[in-house]
C-alpha cells in the first residue's frame, strides 16, 4: 500500500507487539465493508437491522461497563508534566510506554489487524491531517470508514512525509481497570486498551481532532476546538457562518442541525450543517478565521433524537448507519431509545440485550431505560438533508461568530455578547455546565469546562487561554465576535424555561444582526444582553415576562460565580494569562 518508511517501521514493530494472525489495509472500498459487516454479524458484533426500512444500518452493543469516554483513565503524556497541566492526568511517556506495550503485548493473537489509513478533513485540503489507525475490532473499522476519509489515496498523499498520527486500539479484555486513553502529542502517538466505546477508539475524533490536534494548532498557529459549525442563510441568500461549543451532549448536533420555526422558513430562512462535533480553525489569506469540520460523520447522541427535535438527524441515520446501545424492536428488526416516539416497543431487547418491559419504564430511573443514556448512532454527514455544499470543500468557512454555551439551570442568561475579543475568551475560560452521560461518572453536577475542551486540551489549559488570546491579536478587527448561550434555564419546578431546538434560530438571528451591527443591546455586568424586543416571539407560547426573566443577570448569583471562576483561575497558577485576572477583576468590579 505504500513505500512510506516511517509506516512500514511502525507497522512492522506494532505486528511484533501484538502478533496478529494476519493483516488487512482497509480501503474504503464498497466490497470491503460488506465483507466487513458480514464478518461482524458473524461474530455478534453487529446485528443486522431492517434492510427495508434502515438499509445498511446495524446495531452493536458495547460491554455495561464500557458505555462512555473515561476521563479518568485518559492521558496526555508530554515530557514534563507541567506541559500537560493541572486539568490532565499526566504520565512520564517511557513509563506510560511500557505499561501500555505491557497490556497489549500479543493482544492481537488469533485475531486479524486492521490497518486504517485516514485523513481528517478533505484528503489533500491544506487544513486537512492524516491518521493512520490499527485495531482488533471490526466495529470499529466499520465506525472510522463513516467518521472518517478512509482511501489509498491518504497514504498518496502523504508520501514520505513523517507528519501523520500513530494510532493503536486493542480491545484486549475490555478490562475497566487496565483501561487507558493515552496521548503522546510530542510523538503524535495515541494508545488505546480494553475499551470498545467510540469516544475512546475511533482515534480519530477526540483523541486526534481534538487532543493531538489541539497541541499541533498551538505549536502551528492554529485551533482545534469542540465546536459545531453552521451556515446560517438569510431571505437575500446570504450565509453568515458560526461555531459553537458546548460541551458533550449539550446541544451541538442539535443546534447544528437546525430547522427554524415555520415563520421564518417561509420568509428563507435556513441552516446549512458543515458540522456537529469538531473544527479546526485557521486564518485565512484575508485575514478571517476558516473553519474546517475534520469529520465525515456524526457519532450523535439518540436518546432525544426525533422528528421533531432534530429531524435532520434522524435522517441521517436511516441508511448505512451503525446504532451502538439503543433498544432493539423485535416486532420489526429496527431500534428505539427514549425520546425517539411515544410507542413504547412491546416486544423489545434493551441496550444490554435483555427483554424490555415497557410497563416498568420510569423516566425519572436511568437503570429502566431501553437505551443508554449515552447511545449513539455513527451516520455519514452525505446522508444529512441539510448538509453544506461548503462539506466536502477543503477551503473552510468563514467564521462570523464564535458560540460558548453549557447547561445552567440558573446563572447564564439566555445569551450575551462579550465586550471584546478578550472578554470574549474569558468567558470562554470561565464556561460551566452540569456534566451530562457522555462522560462516565455522576451526572447534574456543575463543572468549570473552559471552552468545552476540559476534557480534550491535550496542553495546559492556561497556555491554551494564551493561545486564544495571541489567536485574537492576529485576527485584530477580523475577529469573530464571542458569545455566550444557554438553553437550560429552569423554571422552580425544574423545567426548561427557553423552548430550545428550532427556536434556538431566534437567538442566532440576534447574534447575526449584532455582528451586522443591526441589532441593539443593553450593557450588563457580563456583557451585551439583548432587549427583549429584539428577540422574535412569533408564533411562540412565552410572554416577556418569562423573556425577560431568562435574560435577566441576577448580581447575587453573579457574585457567587465570580468567586468560583477565582477558585477554578487558582489552578492554572503563573501559566494564567494575566489579561484573564484583569477580566475578572473587571467582572467583579462590574458586580460592585
Ligand atoms: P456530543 O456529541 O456529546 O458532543 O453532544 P452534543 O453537544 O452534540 O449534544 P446533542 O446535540 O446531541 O444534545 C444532547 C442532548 O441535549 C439531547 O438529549 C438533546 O435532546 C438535548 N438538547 C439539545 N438541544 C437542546 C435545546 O435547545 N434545549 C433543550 N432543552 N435540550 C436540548
Ligand atoms: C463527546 O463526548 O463529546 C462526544 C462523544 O462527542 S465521544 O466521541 O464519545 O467523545
Ligand atoms: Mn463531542
Amino acid at each position: 500500500m505504500t513505500n512510506n518508511k516511517t509506516v512500514i517501521q511502525w507497522l512492522d514493530d506494532m505486528k511484533a507487539l501484538l502478533t496478529p494472525d494476519k493483516m488487512v489495509w482497509v480501503d474504503g472500498s464498497d466490497e470491503q465493508r460488506e465483507e466487513l459487516r458480514r464478518i461482524a454479524v458473524e461474530c455478534g458484533e453487529l446485528v443486522k437491522l431492517n434492510e427495508e426500512k434502515l438499509p445498511g444500518c446495524y446495531l452493536h452493543r458495547t460491554k455495561p461497563n464500557d458505555v462512555a469516554r473515561v476521563e479518568d483513565r485518559t492521558f496526555i503524556c508530554t515530557s514534563t508534566r507541567e506541559m500537560a497541566g493541572p486539568t490532565n492526568n499526566w504520565c512520564d511517556p517511557a513509563e506510560m510506554y511500557k505499561k501500555l506495550y505491557d497490556i497489549a503485548r500479543g493482544s492481537y493473537k488469533g485475531r486479524t489487524m486492521y490497518v486504517i489509513p485516514y485523513s481528517m478533513g478533505p484528503i489533500g485540503s491544506p487544513l486537512a491531517k492524516i491518521g493512520i489507525e490499527i485495531t482488533d475490532s471490526v466495529y470499529v473499522v466499520l465506525n472510522m470508514l463513516i467518521m472518517t476519509r478512509v482511501s489509498p489515496k491518504v497514504l498518496e498523499v502523504l508520501g514520505d512525509s513523517n507528519d501523520w498520527v500513530r494510532g493503536l486500539h486493542s480491545r484486549c479484555d475490555i478490562d475497566p481497570e487496565k483501561r487507558y486513553i493515552c496521548h503522546f502529542p510530542e510523538d503524535n502517538t495515541i494508545i488505546s486498551v480494553n475499551s470498545g466505546y467510540g469516544g475512546n477508539v475511533l482515534l480519530g475524533k477526540k483523541c486526534f481532532a481534538l487532543r493531538i490536534a489541539s497541541f499541533q494548532g498551538w505549536k502551528e498557529g492554529w485551533m482545534a476546538e469542540h465546536m459545531l459549525i453552521l451556515g446560517l442563510q438569510n431571505p437575500k441568500g446570504e450565509i453568515h457562518y458560526v461555531a459553537a461549543a458546548f460541551p458533550s451532549a449539550c446541544g451541538k448536533t442539535n443546534l447544528a442541525m437546525l430547522i427554524p420555526p415555520e415563520y421564518l422558513r417561509k420568509k428563507g430562512y435556513k441552516v446549512w450543517t458543515v458540522g456537529d462535533d469538531i473544527a479546526w480553525m485557521r486564518i485565512g489569506e484575508d485575514g478571517r478565521l476558516y473553519a474546517i469540520n475534520p469529520e465525515n460523520g456524526f457519532f450523535g447522541v439518540a436518546p432525544g433524537t426525533n422528528e421533531h427535535s432534530n429531524f435532520n438527524a434522524l435522517e441521517s441515520t436511516k441508511r448505512n448507519t451503525i446504532f451502538t446501545n439503543v433498544a432493539l424492536d423485535l416486532n420489526d428488526n429496527t431500534v428505539w431509545w427514549e425520546g425517539l416516539n411515544k410507542n413504547l416497543p412491546e416486544n423489545a431487547l434493551d441496550w444490554k440485550g435483555n427483554p424490555w418491559d415497557p410497563a416498568k419504564f420510569n423516566k425519572a430511573d436511568k437503570t429502566t431505560c431501553a437505551a443508554h443514556p449515552n447511545s449513539r448512532f455513527t451516520a455519514p454527514a452525505e446522508n444529512c438533508p441539510c448538509i453544506s455544499d461548503e462539506f466536502n470543500k477543503g477551503a473552510g468557512v468563514p467564521i462570523s461568530a464564535i458560540i460558548f454555551g453549557g447547561r445552567r439551570a440558573k446563572c447564564a442568561p439566555l445569551v450575551y455578547q462579550s465586550r471584546d475579543w478578550e472578554n470574549g475568551v474569558f468567558i470562554g475560560s470561565a464556561m460551566a455546565s452540569e456534566t451530562t452521560a457522555a462522560a462516565a461518572g455522576a451526572v447534574g453536577v456543575v463543572r468549570r469546562d473552559p471552552m468545552a475542551m476540559l476534557p480534550f486540551c491535550g496542553y495546559h489549559m492556561g497556555d491554551y487561554f494564551r493561545h486564544w488570546l495571541d489567536m485574537g491579536k492576529k485576527l485584530g478587527d477580523k475577529a469573530p465576535k464571542i458569545f455566550n448561550v444557554n438553553w437550560f434555564r429552569t423554571d422552580d419546578e425544574g423545567n426548561f424555561v427557553w423552548p430550545g431546538f428550532g427556536d434556538n434560530m431566534r437567538v442566532l438571528n440576534w447574534i447575526i444582526d449584532r455582528c451586522e451591527g443591526k441589532a441593539d443591546a443593553t450593557e450588563t455586568a457580563i456583557g451585551y444582553v439583548p432587549k427583549p424586543e429584539d428577540i422574535d416571539l412569533t408564533d411562540l407560547d412565552m410572554d416577556m415576562a418569562t423573556l425577560k426573566d431568562i435574560l435577566t443577570v441576577d448580581k447575587d448569583v453573579w457574585t457567587k460565580e465570580a468567586a468560583e471562576i477565582e477558585e477554578h483561575y487558582k489552578k492554572f497558577g503563573d501559566h494564567l494569562p494575566a489579561e484573564l485576572r484583569a477580566q475578572l477583576d473587571t467582572l467583579k468590579k462590574n458586580l460592585g
